[in-house]
């Protein structure tokens, strides 16, 4: 595939889903509390704000209580200009979300497709860059979920590369984000895997392995607030930067990518 400028960065829409008030039950590897439904939807709407002041038409799902980690729409679905495809969670109390994001994404999209086979991806595993799309294996992306990701993308016209996550990072992207332009921002051992070849790689000093995960949309990339060595590295390197509160989020291990699925789409 020919390098497409701005794929991983221009976007026109997003969807997005209400923290549920059963996201005080969400998963996470360590425990510092449960986050409150009422605060998490709070630092929800500065989030959808921020989209929206970055140009993006965001759809806002309605709470599931029923699927305590339904806020991260990014992990059962995957999108792209062309279409977008449903998921399978990698984890048995996430694995219905795909079902459920599946109206959102008929409604923005002409051709919706399932992960073919029967393996798993979480969408927090994938990495679009401009030229390339990183699946990372991961606790929920597994080698048969990977391959038939990578076998549909090539058949959309996409490269794609199946890497393996480093030991003890929940996600892919947990660790590392496209600021665009070619350039990464990557925790210090996602930086040394040799997984971004030439490409310039800014990295997280110290201490502040979450914000690792940021989101470039359009002329800006949205930060987490409290990290201020990774804001001035972001910033010095020419990005232009919106901080926005991930505390609820970061209590059950999500942060700003997992909150959205950003896309460009058709006109609304
Ligand atoms: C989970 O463990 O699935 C959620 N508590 C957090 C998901 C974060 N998603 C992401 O990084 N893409």
């Amino acid at each position: 595939m020919v390098a497409r400028a701005g794929l991983s960065y221009r976007f026109t829409h997003a969807i997005t889903r209400k923290p549920a008030d059963s996201v005080a039950n969400g998963l996470r590897a360590v425990d510092t509390g449960d986050p409150s439904g009422d605060a998490f939807r709070a630092e929800h709407e500065l989030y959808v704000k921020a989209l929206q002041d970055a140009g993006l038409t965001v759809d806002v799902l309605p709470q599931l209580e029923t699927y305590p980690d339904s806020c991260f729409v990014e992990d059962p679905a995957f999108c792209l200009p062309e279409g977008a495809i449903q998921l399978r969670p990698g984890t048995v109390s996430r694995e219905g979300e795909g079902k459920e994001i599946r109206a959102a994404l008929d409604a923005r999209f002409d051709k919706v497709v399932e992960l073919p086979g029967s393996g798993y991806v979480d969408g927090g595993d994938i990495l679009m860059l401009d030229d390339v799309i990183l699946i990372g294996l991961s606790a929920r992306t597994n080698r048969e979920g990977a391959d038939a990701f990578a076998q549909l993308l090539k058949e959309w016209g996409y490269n794609a590369e199946v890497c393996e996550t480093p030991e003890g990072v929940l996600h892919f992207k947990t660790a590392c984000s496209t600021l665009g332009e070619g350039v990464i921002l990557a925790t210090e051992v996602m930086a040394k895997s040799g997984f971004f070849g030439e490409r310039k790689v800014v990295v997280v000093p110290d201490g502040e392995d979450y914000a690792a995960n940021v989101i470039r949309v359009n002329d800006v990339v949205l930060v987490p607030e409290g990290y201020p060595k990774t804001l001035a590295a972001i910033e010095a390197a020419g990005f232009r930067t919106v901080v926005l509160p991930t505390h609820e989020a970061r209590k059950v291990d999500g942060g700003l990518s997992c909150l959205s699925l950003r896309f460009a789409g058709k006109a609304a």
